[in-house]
């Protein structure tokens, strides 16, 4: 399957950000408007109601042909089968993600720092999710607040060690009104003056969203316009 990471939705079933909403609708909505990943993330819901929903997710992201990945919970989605997780520096340890999952299972893993990019980079990481950025509602236990200028570090960083093939995505606090910053300063970051020219280093794929989707009066919408700034800040190949 080809992903698209432009638009990449994560889940949250809490009400103070799905309100009175179904998630299934709140995804089917975001992939008509061009999402092109979700990730259902669900800190709280037992194994047995975590793997219903996963299910009835898979259901909906399978007619779009875009990737389901499980937040932190690796059994689950092996007991799915959906593409594969995404895993924090404090979930499960990358390797027995990777033997649990097989070889061909896409594991994403988040990243703050350099060093954790890097390390995440070398363990085979699909790809890497950047953050978090913006302070947020969303996620109570933020370690660092990044800010787009640490985005660019990383993805600077990624791009000297021969890691500019692994997508990159940024997430925390991203929406409408500050995807753009974050976007172009990260393209403005990719191209960088060699003795032989420019040439382009490393670039974010996307931007991830929770509440930007999830909790928008028309999730469609929202993220027809997510996908129109990060298209427009593409560097051209
Ligand atoms: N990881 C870092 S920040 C975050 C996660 C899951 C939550 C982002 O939520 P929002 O609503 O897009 O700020
Ligand atoms: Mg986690």
């Amino acid at each position: 399957m080809a992903v698209d990471y432009g638009v990449y939705l994560v889940t949250d079933s809490t009400p103070a950000i799905l309100g009175s909403r179904s998630l299934a609708g709140a995804v089917e909505a975001s992939l008509r408007g061009g999402a092109g990943v979700v990730q259902y993330r669900d800190k709280t819901a037992s194994h047995d109601d975590a793997v219903r929903t996963a299910r009835e997710l898979l259901a909906v992201t399978r007619r779009f042909g875009v990737p389901l990945l499980v937040n932190d919970r690796v059994e689950v989605a092996v007991e799915v089968g959906c593409e594969g997780v995404h895993i924090g520096q404090d979930d499960m340890e990358f390797q027995k993600a990777r033997q649990m999952l097989g070889p061909d299972k896409i594991i994403g893993v988040t990243a703050s720092s350099t060093e954790e990019a890097l390390r995440a980079c070398e363990a085979g990481a699909t790809y890497l999710g950047l953050g978090t950025v913006y302070a947020t509602q969303t996620k109570k236990d933020t370690k660092a607040i990044i800010g787009p200028h640490g985005v660019r570090d990383i993805l600077a960083a990624l791009a000297a060690a021969g890691h500019a093939s692994v997508p990159t995505v940024c997430i925390g606090g991203i929406n409408a009104s500050n995807a753009g910053d974050v976007l172009l300063l990260a393209a403005a970051a990719t191209t960088t003056t060699t003795t032989s020219g420019s040439t382009p280093a490393k670039s974010l794929d996307g931007v991830a969203v929770v509440s930007a989707l999830v909790a928008a009066p028309d999730p469609a919408d929202a993220a027809r316009h997510l996908l129109g700034q990060v298209l427009r800040a593409r560097v051209p190949d």
